[in-house]
């Protein structure tokens, strides 16, 4: 798409977080007439000079006017006033069928409902060390336009479902749906609509990489595949010799990666059939497997304090990721292992925790669907706080024990975000000394 396309068009950019605003920059430099509309009525950040600003409720009329619409990840494409828009004949798009629309280098891209991040970052640090310029963008912070104003080889894109589903023509060297549980249930009617945004990526990307052990992952057309059994085919494990192997032969041995857990052996598999879909520079890559230490609030040790580990898996923001966490690190605990969860549910059916709470000895419960988590156990305390949880676990712990901060819920209950949960913990931990 050339610059002039969208020079003197009428746009409205419906939200104005982190992606609105950068397609708010990036309309104004080409000359777009910009409506820059929020739902909520207090702004944080400013808006550009030269937009027009509606705040509040969205204004239909003003939607079917206008030429094109950039939704923001945060709305739902159900709204009724896009609905009316869309009926109209106005096409609504987010920022990544934007950026797709100017891009000219190759893309990866991730998603997945947990290990995004960890992928994302993994794969662009591969590919670094494999001599390539590469970026990343997407759900991870850096919105994808922004990208757009950097040299760069090659972008490592973590999509979102909520991305996906505004995006329509996204070409991929390589693409994954790392696994998929529920998460964000109060915005999908169902799992199978969950995955059916996630799926999305595979549409236009020329290697479709998939999840052996998880067949929501899959959709036919995958072109090549990860998991933990031993397979003559992709990428697998061979437990015995504790090799990662690819087409049958060993590539790397897990227990020489600073990653640790099941979880992250698939992350580390991921990474390196993506990366391998823009390199051949097979032995930089395994390299970087080797030294890549993850990423803060992921299972992250914040201190060892009298032969009590306390961790921070802020981040484990869904059942999923918690189970993940739990499993991951079972097997390393020698005393009891004393979890810490609860905050925002999202819509979530914690039933589905059980199997997790099963191989945990005390719960430490806190925040709005905190309760939910501490009645599917016998041996858990509800708190008001997290410096009340820290204490409390503090009181419970003996050596050998660890304090696992998954919460599978989201923070902004009680939090700004997941850093700021995490952050608070480890002040409270640190407190402890
Ligand atoms: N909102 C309103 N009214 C509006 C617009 C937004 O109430 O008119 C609310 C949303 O409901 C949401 C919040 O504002 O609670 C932020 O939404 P947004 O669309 O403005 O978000 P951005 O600031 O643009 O950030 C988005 C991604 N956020 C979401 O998808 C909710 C960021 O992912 C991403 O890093 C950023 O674009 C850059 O690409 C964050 C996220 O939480 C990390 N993602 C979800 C997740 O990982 O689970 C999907
Ligand atoms: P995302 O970006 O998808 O949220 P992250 O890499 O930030 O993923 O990891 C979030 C949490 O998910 C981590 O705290 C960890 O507990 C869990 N996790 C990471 N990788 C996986 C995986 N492959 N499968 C399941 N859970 C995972």
């Amino acid at each position: 798409m050339q610059n002039q396309a969208l020079q003197n068009k009428q746009v409205a950019v419906m939200g104005l977080g982190l992606s609105g605003q950068s397609c708010l920059r990036f309309l104004l430099a080409r000359g777009a007439k910009v409506i820059a509309m929020d739902s909520r009525t207090q702004l944080s950040a400013q808006v550009p000079e030269g937009v027009s600003v509606m705040l509040g409720d969205f204004d239909a009329n003003v939607l079917k006017s206008v030429d094109l619409i950039l939704l923001s990840p945060g709305l739902p494409l159900s709204h009724p006033a896009i609905g009316e828009a869309q009926a109209a004949g106005v096409e609504v798009i987010g920022d990544i069928e934007l950026f797709a629309r100017f891009n000219q280098k190759p893309l990866l891209g991730i998603t997945g409902s947990n290990g995004k991040s960890t992928v994302t970052t993994l794969t662009t640090a591969m590919l670094q060390s494999a001599g390539l310029k590469a970026v990343m963008g997407g759900n991870i912070g850096t919105p994808a336009l922004d990208l757009l104003e950097s040299d760069y080889d090659v972008a490592v894109l973590e999509l979102s479902s909520f991305q996906l589903e505004t995006t329509h023509n996204l070409p991929l060297e390589g693409a994954t749906v790392l696994n998929l549980s529920a998460d964000h249930m109060d915005r999908y009617d169902s799992l199978e609509a969950y995955r059916q945004a996630k799926l999305r990526i595979y549409q236009h990307a020329k290697t479709r990489i998939a999840n052996r052990d998880d067949e929501l992952t899959q959709d036919g057309s995958e072109t090549q595949t990860f998991g933990l059994s031993a397979c003559e085919k992709g990428f697998g494990f061979d437990a015995p010799s504790g090799r990662l192997t690819l087409d049958g032969k060993p590539l790397l041995d897990f227990a020489q990666c600073k990653l640790m857990g099941r979880h992250n052996l698939l992350n580390i598999q991921a990474s390196l059939a993506l990366a391998m879909c823009v390199t051949d520079n097979l032995s930089a890559l395994v390299e970087t497997a080797y030294h890549f230490t993850g990423l803060a609030h992921r299972c992250e040790l914040v201190r060892e304090h009298k032969g009590v580990r306390w961790i921070n898996d802020s981040k484990g923001t869904n059942i999923g990721a918690t189970l993940a966490a739990i499993e991951g690190l079972r097997a390393q605990v020698k005393g009891k292992l004393i979890l810490i969860a609860g905050g925002d549910g999202k819509g979530a059916d914690f039933d589905q925790l059980l199997p997790g709470l099963v191989q945990v000895d005390e719960l430490v419960c806190l925040g709005r669907d905190g309760s939910k988590i501490a009645a599917l156990k016998s041996a858990s305390h509800m708190v008001d706080n997290m410096q009340a949880a820290v204490d409390k676990c503090a009181a419970l712990a003996k050596p050998g024990d660890l304090v696992l901060l998954s919460p599978a819920c989201a923070s902004l209950d009680m939090f700004d975000n997941y850093q700021h949960r995490g952050q608070v913990f480890a002040a409270a931990v640190e407190g402890l000394l």
